[in-house]
């Protein structure tokens, strides 16, 4: 199980941080993934915005791999068990818990104006979320691991209290758990600007590659270069083969390769990656039927689901049906 906000365009950071593992895990085994608009709500999105990056992102996540036909895609919203879920376990979590948690700090400062109570609980709403699956594998980017071991130390309370319910949900890291935004300070994210879309054409990417800072101390083509400090060459150890790598590495050492052109080859491997998610995609907005098929046919499986759990949670804690 694992989920994406709607809260702007997918990034490589995105990809490389959690999609590659998630089309690898459906292979394996049973798996959900949903587009998390309820998180999204705590950035207080434009309505109709909401509703075009909700699609967007579901285009995204299928146009990189995932298949729904050995997958479950949906929207998390169209499980109304989220929230419910999400309360129970609200009332488990001690807020000495949430106040420890530094994703709460960051978005506190990127957006002052906006610091709401979702943005505080938010990791319990993504605790319900891989619990109301029953999931044992959680494939997240590593800026996700603190919510994680929140949600284990949440479930296992829950297990504790009403007996065995949940299993003890694991996080699984991709190649790339952490992969830095073009500023080369924060890691990439949707919501500060500094990322590299998984849409963007190769025009697109080769200008914003083309302002992205190298290493400090090349200043001119004829400086030596250290590859190890360069925000760019960590992007071709995503993306370019290992033999190529190795001669741009020794090019930058001795300045016999430019930045420019660094940045270039960089762009053509990128371009491999993203051409056909591209492609898949634009054959998907064309088809938009087909998409709310998928989305439809997601809700009501994951619907199923979830409703087998909360007939168990509402049980064990006590919430009988009406008579
Ligand atoms: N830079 C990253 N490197 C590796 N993995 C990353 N992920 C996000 N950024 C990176 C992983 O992508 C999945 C989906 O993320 P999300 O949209 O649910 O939330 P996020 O982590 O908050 O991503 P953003 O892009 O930074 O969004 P905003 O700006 O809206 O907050 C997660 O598994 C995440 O770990």
């Amino acid at each position: 199980m694992s989920g994406v906000q709607p809260t702007g365009n997918l990034h490589i950071g995105n990809y490389l941080g959690a999609l590659v593992n998630w089309v690898e895990l459906q292979k394996h085994y049973e798996a959900f993934f949903c587009v998390v608009d309820l998180h999204a709500l705590t950035q207080r999105p434009d309505p109709a915005a909401l509703q075009r990056a909700v699609r967007e992102v579901a285009i995204g996540v299928l146009a990189s791999g995932v298949d729904p036909d050995k997958s479950t895609v949906f929207v998390q919203s169209h499980v109304p068990q989220h929230s419910e879920l999400g309360w129970i376990l609200t009332c488990l979590t001690p807020l000495g818990d949430l106040n420890r948690m530094t994703q709460f700090k960051d978005k506190s400062v990127q957006q002052p104006e906006n610091i709401n109570a979702g943005l505080f609980t938010y990791p319990i709403l993504q605790t319900a979320d891989i619990a109301l699956y029953r999931a044992e594998r959680v494939p997240v980017g590593e800026d996700q691991e603190q919510h994680l071991e929140l949600a284990r130390e949440t479930l296992r309370r829950f297990n504790f209290v009403y007996g065995e319910t949940f299993p003890d949900p694991q996080t699984v890291k991709s190649q790339a758990p952490r992969v830095i935004g073009l500023d080369g300070q924060a890691k990439m994210s949707k919501s500060k600007g500094n990322e590299l879309g998984l849409f963007e054409t190769d025009e697109e990417t080769l200008a914003k590659l083309r302002a992205a800072k190298t290493d400090p101390a090349r200043l001119r083509k004829s400086d030596k270069g250290t590859p190890e400090v360069c925000n760019i060459f960590s992007y071709h150890g995503f993306f370019t083969p290992a033999a190529q790598r190795e001669e741009i590495a020794a090019g930058c050492r001795s300045a016999q390769l430019g930045c420019v052109d660094c940045k270039k080859m960089l762009a053509a491997h990128l371009e491999a990656v993203k051409a056909p998610i591209r492609e898949r995609a634009t054959a998907l907005r064309e088809h938009p039927a087909r998409l709310d098929e998928i989305l439809a046919a997601g809700a009501s499986k994951a619907r199923a689901a979830a409703e087998s759990t909360m007939q168990l949670v509402r049980e064990r804690v006590g919430l009988r049906p009406a008579p």
